[in-house]
């Protein structure tokens, strides 16, 4: 791994003196101002984090160092007879700026096959839950208990210099990422298949190896996984996964310490847990019209009675997107090309034909528009990964790229731990008085 992580502490080295003659030279200019009704109601629009790894433009959707997904899709490094990006390329990308040659990437697939072994007490701990247990909850016991393997935990209790923490976080990360395919296909193995386990194959891709270990052996499919876990890599630092996984870390917990509370968070249904639902609502609408080619006016009648019923529709929506999310449309085309007939597909098409009107006319949703998740659950079901609580989990191996580069960032940079000021409603009160 030494050269990856050699050009990352030499480019972090650079941006680190960077940012200390930005603030040196314009720290004190502002970049925003704050209103009450900001601080109330999820801190919507405040700019207050650096997130070097993407940026998301509410109109354009995301973009990783400055590339959209189409670039990504076109730029980044392919498996041998393959035509999605590999997500160990984006990886690259997030870490170190730099586009990877396909070499970059060899070299990356590679350390994470050879540090993908996992200790055999994560799977007992896995293994002490029901197997009715959310796959979520299995999942974030699971990193939680590979803690036990944390170097920079282990090096920060030798006393280490603050200077090496970027080195030991990075390590945690590289052998945290890898190990994550094989924590995820053993529970969903555990819980969907008898426990009847596969073993990893070191030859394979990242994204190849998951989908074997997952026990689907489709090109297709290990295309499908290779786009699926590019694409929900990252989507700025504000997000709950980031946000949660950058707060934790900057009290220097560890990556698994981090990541676990990212997860956590990932685990929420208006966060990533949003995917399951979405393929939920969908079978509910087939099963109770009886049919799994609902026409639009059917649709659209169920859209108006889950907004009578007071919720959500899933799949809709942003915080921060006001058109329809570049990832939707990625998988938009990938459904294009593999399988434009699946019923749950053409449903999910049929949505979005009807649904943003319907949403817009309420006049409080501010992005009636298709996020990621509107689509990836039909996707997954067409190859056959029909156990929709299980998606979250596989948004959740992807979001670890994001989190985990950005965490080498944070320490990289000696970004200090995060603690924004809270105040009362009695405080407010007062100060709106004074005002
Ligand atoms: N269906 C029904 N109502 C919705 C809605 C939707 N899809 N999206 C927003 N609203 C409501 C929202 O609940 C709020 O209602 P109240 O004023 O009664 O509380 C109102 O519209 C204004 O909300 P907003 O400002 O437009 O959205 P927020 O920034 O508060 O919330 C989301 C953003 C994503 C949580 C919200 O759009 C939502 O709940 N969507 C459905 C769940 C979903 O798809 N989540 C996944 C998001 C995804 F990108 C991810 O994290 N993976």
């Amino acid at each position: 791994m030494g050269y990856v992580k050699d050009r990352f502490k030499e480019i972090a080295d650079i941006q680190s003196q960077e940012i200390k003659n930005l603030i040196a030279q314009h720290g004190e200019t502002k970049v925003g101002d704050v209103t009450l009704a900001q601080v109330y109601q999820g801190m919507r629009g405040i700019t207050g984090l650096v997130t070097e790894t993407s940026l998301l433009d509410s109109n354009e959707g995301i973009r990783f160092r400055g590339f959209s997904i189409p670039e990504l899709r076109d730029r980044l490094p392919k498996a041998e007879g393959g035509n999605e990006p590999l997500p160990e390329g984006l990886f690259y990308l997030m870490l170190t700026g730099q586009v990877p040659t396909q070499e970059d990437v060899e070299h990356i697939s590679a350390t994470w096959a050879r540090r993908s072994h996992v200790p055999n007490h994560v799977f007992d701990v896995i293994e002490s839950f029901p197997v009715s247990s959310h796959p979520m909850t299995q999942f974030c016991a699971a990193i939680l208990a590979l803690q036990t393997e944390s170097k920079f935990a282990k090096a920060y209790e030798e006393g280490i210099s603050k200077k090496q923490y970027w080195d030991f976080v990075y390590e945690d990360s590289m052998t945290l990422i890898a190990r994550l395919p094989r924590i995820a296909a053993y529970i969903y193995r555990r819980k969907y298949k008898n426990g009847e386990h596969i073993q990893p194959d070191g030859m394979l891709d990242w994204s190849a190896n998951f989908a074997h270990m997952l026990g689907f052996n489709d090109d297709g499919f290990k295309e499908l996984m290779r786009l699926y876990l590019t694409i929900h890599a990252d989507h700025e630092g504000g997000n709950v996964s980031a946000h949660a996984t950058h707060l934790v870390g900057s009290a220097l917990s560890d990556p698994y310490l981090s990541f676990t509370a990212g997860m956590t968070g990932l685990a929420g249904p208006l966060h990533g847990l949003a995917n399951q639902e979405v393929i939920r609502w969908i079978e509910e609408l087939q099963k109770e019209l009886g049919t799994d080619r609902p026409t639009k006016e059917q649709i659209a009648q169920y859209i108006k009675d889950t907004l009578a019923a007071g919720k959500v529709v899933p799949g809709y929506g942003h915080a921060v997107l006001r058109k329809t999310d570049p990832r939707f449309t990625a998988q938009m085309e990938f459904a294009k090309k593999h399988c434009p007939d699946d019923a749950t597909v053409q449903t999910v098409w049929n949505v979005y034909e009807v649904a943003p009107a319907i949403l817009e006319s309420t006049g409080k949703i501010k992005n009636p528009w298709p996020n990621v998740d509107a689509h990836s659950g039909s996707l997954l079901k067409h190859y056959g990964l029909v156990e929709e609580d299980f998606y979250t989990v596989l948004f959740g191996v992807s979001r670890a790229l994001g989190v985990l580069a950005s965490l080498c960032w944070d320490r990289a940079l000696g970004f200090p731990i995060e603690r924004p000021k809270s105040i009362t409603t009695e405080w407010a009160k007062q100060f709106v008085a004074k005002n």
